[in-house]
């Protein structure tokens, strides 16, 4: 690997951080082309259906691709999906060489993509800045590894971790600083969850306010179907895109929620609840690669204790609110320390007057 080589793949990583939280259920990637040490094309895949990364860096290089040197960070896929194979444009352009920084976890890809290119005399090279690449595609490697969605499990709670007072009162315990960097998040993610008792308790809408970008799924864990229907997310503009994941509990009032145009997840029951695994793996059939969790506490916890939460975003206001506020995750009977969760990859940030905290559960 040299130097240039590396610049090359540092502005496909770029140009493919364009499409991040755009092109679900497709990765986000970006490539370059180059001859004789000068870009010649570039492209990044924009949203699924569309062309992919390749095809617009070679329509821009048109016919200089001939013995060019591509640099993609993902491996350019084989198989007719939505699009038609990348591996065969390229080889049809008549590049030389092709460096890719990761391979693409995607089972109908997955290595065939650099084999079709060597069959054609094409020189592969696979790992050029290949944590960069996979940073950029957390959700996509899961959901086409395991089926289930990448779970981000965020709240906002005072310096001695409450996220309500004792009257359940929490608005607003985050500065708008860190609102925004939530709606942003939410515009990114393919869903946003809570449980039934935040929609109870605060009637949140779920949408994407203050910062521009699309509006996410709403899911709501309600095992028994206790959602009131005047709430929010229920009324007219927001029901077509909102989930309710339920248990077989209360199949009389089905109807009523499906009347509104909400859709209904009827999943398998753990302990009288939703099984929270099986509710991921359906929506992940339903192409939600990416959820943000937002709450209640009981939701969390459990999807914590279960191991289904890959990355945890804490925000922390300057406040305190004593002893009788609530706690952000309903876990108890943690006897000693040797059984608490632990916590990797931690990294702070500040947002206006608050403290981001980001880290990975480590799985159970
Ligand atoms: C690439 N370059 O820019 C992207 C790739 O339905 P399709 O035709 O869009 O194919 C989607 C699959 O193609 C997706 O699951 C992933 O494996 C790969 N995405 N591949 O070479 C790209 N977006
Ligand atoms: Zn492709």
């Amino acid at each position: 690997m040299s130097i240039p080589d590396l610049k090359h793949m540092k502005r496909a990583l770029s140009l493919a951080r364009k499409g991040m939280g755009k092109t679900s259920p497709n990765p986000a990637v970006g490539c370059v082309i180059v001859k004789d040490g000068v870009v010649i094309g570039e492209g990044w895949h924009k949203k699924a259906g569309g062309p992919h990364a390749e095809i617009f860096a070679l329509e821009m290089a048109g016919t200089a691709a001939r013995n060019a040197d591509v640099y993609v960070t993902l491996e350019p896929c084989c198989h007719s999906g939505k699009t038609p194979p990348c591996s065969e444009a390229l080889i049809a352009a008549g590049v030389k060489r092709v460096f890719a920084a990761m391979a693409d976890p995607n089972s109908k890809v997955n290595g065939n993509g650099f084999r079709a290119l060597e069959k054609a005399g094409i020189i592969t090279e696979c790992g050029l800045m290949e944590d960069e690449a996979r940073a950029l595609n957390l959700a996509f490697i899961k959901h086409v590894t395991t089926g289930l969605p990448y779970v981000i499990y965020k709240c906002a709670m005072t310096l001695d971790g409450k996220i309500a007072t004792f009257t359940g009162e929490s608005r607003w315990i985050s500065g708008a600083e860190s609102r925004r960097f939530v709606h942003r998040l939410r515009s990114r993610c393919d869903g946003v969850m809570v449980g039934v008792d935040t929609i109870i308790a605060d009637d949140p809408q779920l949408t994407v306010r203050h910062v521009r970008g699309k509006n996410p799924w709403r899911i709501i864990v309600d095992s028994t179907l206790r959602t009131p229907e005047s709430v929010n997310v229920l009324s007219e503009s927001l029901a077509q895109k909102t989930i309710i994941a339920t248990t077989e509990q209360n199949p009389r009032v089905h109807l009523r929620y499906l009347q509104r145009g909400v859709s209904i997840l009827v999943c398998r029951e753990r302990n009288g609840k939703v099984d929270m695994e099986d509710m991921l793996k359906q929506l992940g059939e339903r192409n939600i690669q990416s959820i943000l969790l937002e709450g209640g506490s009981r939701v969390a916890g459990e999807a914590l204790k279960q191991g289904l939460i890959d990355e945890c975003i804490f925000f922390y206001a300057p406040k305190v609110i004593g002893s009788d506020g609530f706690s952000p995750l309903a876990i108890t009977g943690i006897s000693s320390m040797d059984k608490a969760l632990i916590f990797t990859d931690v990294s702070v940030q500040k947002a206006g007057p608050d403290i981001i905290i980001t880290a990975r559960p480590e799985q159970p």
